[in-house]
């Protein structure tokens, strides 16, 4: 704002005797309060995971699982540094478990994600039911659930963490205990969730209470099955101009985002093909899964390979580009903003 110099002077006098009051003007704030369009301090940014493992593997060298309780590095955001955030309101990290390692049980009010980078056979446990973990799988652990990991193969095991730490934190709401004991003793086979609940269906309650929460009953959606199912839509003569060949992950229960919070999506675009621009208000975290190609944001332009991970933020114009076909996972605080009545996109 540009006042008179004698305004102005008189108005910092103002605000230099109230402000031990905890008192402060908000005209000289508003436009940043209420910006016209939203304009994240978050950056585009890249990690190369061959560069991130090693440091991971280091950390591997130096401090157990059990140790950490969490052996995860943070993807901070460059223009987030210190929030441990990858977008303003959701984490990103790379957890790794050795072979023989557990993470021990514990349960919060945060929901996660995982998606698996590396290793084949480790698993998630949630409220006693292992999750098998393959590459490319997605695990759920939603808010308040038992989960512990736990590595018994002879190869180290590598996958992204997607939370909402932020938006928890946002609204003061955390919550978090220890299991008594290491592992929670197993209260069914691995795979028993997925197949009552896999296929399209949910269980429908009579006088006995599910084991599993009847909000939130899924919480594994292997690559073997979405990949298949992205391929046959990519059979189809139809492509979404601005998004490519793209499949939400669901809850079951109420045919929704994977959790209240964080929306999952795989999407696929043929080699040659390039979307249109659409930008959207959810940051988005994309981890590509097979191919490669580029995505151009704000006119910027990355260069995209596997198993790297690139953030893009709320309202960043973006295009990608497949040189051969390139499969992409990417979660977002889209569900989130559409129960707040905040999500907005637009499409050149
Ligand atoms: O696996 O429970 O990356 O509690 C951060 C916090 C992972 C976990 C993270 C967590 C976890």
């Amino acid at each position: 704002m540009t006042l008179p110099n004698d305004q102005r002077a008189q108005l910092e006098a103002l605000y230099a005797e109230m402000a031990p009051e905890n008192l402060t003007p908000l005209w000289e704030s508003l436009a940043q309060l209420v910006p016209k369009q939203p304009r994240s301090p978050a950056k585009v940014h890249l990690w190369s995971y061959d560069q991130a493992r090693d440091y991971l593997m280091r950390a591997g060298d130096l401090i157990s699982a059990e140790q950490a309780e969490r052996r995860v590095l943070i993807l901070e955001n460059p223009g987030l540094r210190g929030q441990s955030s990858i977008i303003p309101s959701l984490y990103a990290g790379l957890q790794l478990i050795l072979p023989g390692e557990v993470a021990p049980a514990h349960r919060h009010a945060q929901c996660a994600l995982r998606f698996v980078l590396e290793g084949e056979g480790a698993f998630t446990a949630l409220d006693g039911e292992k999750a098998i973990m393959r590459p490319f799988d997605l695990v759920l652990t939603p808010g308040w659930q038992w989960h512990d990991h736990g590595n018994p193969t002879d190869k180290p095991m590598i996958w992204l963490d997607g939370l909402d730490i932020p938006t928890v934190r946002h609204f003061d709401a955390g919550f978090a205990e220890g299991y008594r004991e290491k592992a929670h003793p197993e209260t069914a086979p691995p795979g028993d969730t997925l197949a009552r609940y896999g296929r399209n269906l949910r269980p429908v309650r009579g006088t006995t209470a599910d084991r599993r929460p009847a909000h939130q009953p899924l919480f594994h959606y292997p690559y073997a099955d979405w990949r298949p199912a992205l391929a046959a839509l990519a059979a189809g003569p139809d492509i979404d101009p601005h998004l490519g060949h793209a499949l939400e992950f669901l809850n079951p229960a109420d045919g929704g985002s994977v959790m209240p919070t964080i929306a999952a999506h795989v999407r696929l675009l043929p080699a040659g093909f390039e979307t249109r621009a659409r930008r959207a208000t959810d940051g988005t975290v994309f981890v590509v899964v097979e191919g490669s190609g580029w995505a151009l944001v704000e006119g910027r332009e990355i260069a995209l390979k596997p198993r790297d991970i690139l953030v893009v933020p709320s309202w960043h114009e973006l295009r990608l580009g497949a040189a051969d076909d390139l499969v992409l996972f990417g979660y977002s605080d889209k569900a989130a903003q559409e129960k707040l009545h905040l999500y907005k996109e637009q499409c050149a």
